[in-house]
């Protein structure tokens, strides 16, 4: 049990998920908003939890690449059913841009990380997957954040993180970027040695407590 979620509600939305059953998520998710979840447990204890099971059937070729496809799908339409909360924080000000790092398709963490900046009073633009670095470059020039975030969770995707980490640090030498993401279980975690201002935050635990020190 983690919070609100019990292994029960934790079944029923994963069976619900596999066999694609979309009315079913929002209901329950609904539910648990109604009920004041926090929106770490939301989207750990019960998004992150069922899609690393969803890969981990799909690994073991339990489910296939449909199913997964279904699943991720449908649990980015459910990161939707958390705006009313999430743009509801008193803003300060403060400009957030978030982005998977070129050739990185996974894009679900680095949405959450988005969210967890917009609940915490932050202005967030989230660029999904797979940006070229002279794109975001432009962006950056463009929107002026206080913060970037890159997530990868792919490991042979460390260089273009180190790539894209040459030229931000090239043309915006002082701006604090913080990375995420599943790649750095297989390594590169001592990446703040080599780049100055380069935070590695391994949970959304640590984003928060990260935004919240100011
Ligand atoms: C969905 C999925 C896909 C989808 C992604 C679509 C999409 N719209 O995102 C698609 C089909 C594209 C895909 C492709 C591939 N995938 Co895939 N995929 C997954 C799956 C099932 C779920 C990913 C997910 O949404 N996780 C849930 C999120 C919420 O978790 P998260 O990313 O870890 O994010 C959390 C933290 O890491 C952190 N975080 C993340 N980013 C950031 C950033 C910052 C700044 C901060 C502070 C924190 C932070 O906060 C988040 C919330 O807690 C995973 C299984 C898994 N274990 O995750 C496999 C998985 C990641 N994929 C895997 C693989 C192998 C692949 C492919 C190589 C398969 C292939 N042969 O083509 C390709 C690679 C594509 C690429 N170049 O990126 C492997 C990776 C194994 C490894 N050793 O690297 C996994 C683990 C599956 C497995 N069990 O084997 N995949």
């Amino acid at each position: 049990m983690n919070g609100l979620i019990s292994e029960e509600i934790y079944d029923v939305y994963l069976q619900a998920l596999l066999t694609g059953e979309r009315g079913q998520c929002v209901k329950l998710v609904n539910g648990l908003l109604e009920r004041k979840i926090s929106l770490y447990d939301l989207y750990v204890h019960l998004f992150q939890r069922a899609m690393y099971q969803v890969g981990a059937l799909w690994e073991f070729n339990q489910i296939s690449v449909a199913v997964e496809h279904l699943a991720t799908a449908i649990t980015e339409g459910l990161l939707t059913l958390v705006y009313p909360l999430i743009f509801a924080a008193e803003h300060n000000g403060k400009k957030a841009v978030i982005s998977c790092v070129a050739s990185e398709y996974h894009q679900l963490g680095g949405k959450m990380a988005a969210d967890f900046f917009e609940l915490n009073g932050w202005d967030s633009y989230f660029l999904g997957a797979n940006t070229p670095p002279e794109e975001l470059l432009k962006l950056l020039q463009d929107k002026k954040p206080d913060l970037l975030g890159l997530s990868l969770s792919i490991y042979f995707n460390m260089d273009s993180l180190h790539r894209v980490l040459e030229q931000v640090r090239g043309s915006f030498p002082e701006l604090p970027v913080l990375v995420g993401g599943q790649a750095f279980r297989w390594g590169g975690s001592d990446i703040a040695e080599k780049y100055p201002a380069v935070t590695y935050l391994p949970t959304l635990i640590d984003l928060e407590a990260f935004i919240r020190k100011g």
